[in-house]
């Protein structure tokens, strides 16, 4: 499985060009990314990067490739990132890695977003992976309440749990908030539950990703599928 990842990865290091100012996913597959562009770097490539979470910085840190800010700079060339699902429409789920809002932050001011995963991921219908919602503890009953409604509307429901770390403790993002993942089993109309969700005031993020990958490359048993 990790071979596939790489593999999708390198494939995507293909559409890199000399100057290209990118975004760098977060994730396993991601972080094959930022390794192999390391070793482009280390071969003469000029890029700059912005990280989609602190392991990924560090990651890119350690690999040697430049890193700057969306302070900096005003837009991306490029953005690579894994997934934990994708649909035939380019809809994604991602958050299970916690990096959810800065990955989508990054993505939204790219010009292109390349979906690298093992092909997995590709599922005709997204709603088998948790859905994970970025949350603020403030008010949290009110929001889950929100949320249910929310749900309701898009015809989806199922149980909600705020995300733990492994030491057992609530998992805090990079943001400082919370994360509950919802098992919806199925999302009918993910647009329509990426709107209802982002009106919520107590949500700060969701896990869809809606319009803005434009690729994925998946690698698979029989190879690396480019579909566009
Ligand atoms: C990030 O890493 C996330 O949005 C997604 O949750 C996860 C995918 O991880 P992996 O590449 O390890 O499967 O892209």
């Amino acid at each position: 499985m990790d071979q596939l990842k790489r593999q999708a990865a390198a494939r995507a290091l293909e559409e890199v060009r000399e100057g290209m100012q990118l975004g760098l996913g977060t994730g396993s597959t991601a972080k094959h990314f930022v390794e192999l562009l390391g070793e482009r770097v280390a071969a003469g490539l000029k890029v700059i990067g912005v990280p989609t979470s602190e392991a990924t910085r560090l990651d890119a840190i350690r690999c040697g490739v430049k890193l700057t800010t969306l302070d900096e700079i005003d837009h991306l060339d490029m953005t690579v990132d894994g997934a934990d699902e994708i649909d035939p429409d380019f809809n994604l789920i991602k958050g299970g890695g916690g990096a959810l809002l800065r990955e989508k932050i990054v993505a939204a001011a790219s010009d292109r977003m390349i979906v690298i995963a093992d092909d997995s991921k590709w599922v005709p219908t997204l709603g088998k992976f948790p859905l994970p919602i970025e949350v603020i503890p403030f008010g949290l009953g009110a929001t889950r309440r929100a949320i249910e409604k929310a749900f309701a509307a898009c015809g989806v429901s199922g149980q909600m749990a705020v995300r733990k770390a492994k030491d057992g403790h609530v998992f805090v993002t990079d943001g400082g908030h919370w994360i509950v993942d919802a098992q919806l089993g199925r999302i009918v109309d993910p647009p329509s539950l990426a709107k209802a969700l982002s009106a919520i005031p107590g949500v700060v993020e969701h896990g869809l990703f809606i319009g803005l990958a434009s690729s994925a490359v998946l690698a698979g048993g029989e190879g690396i599928r480019v579909i566009e």
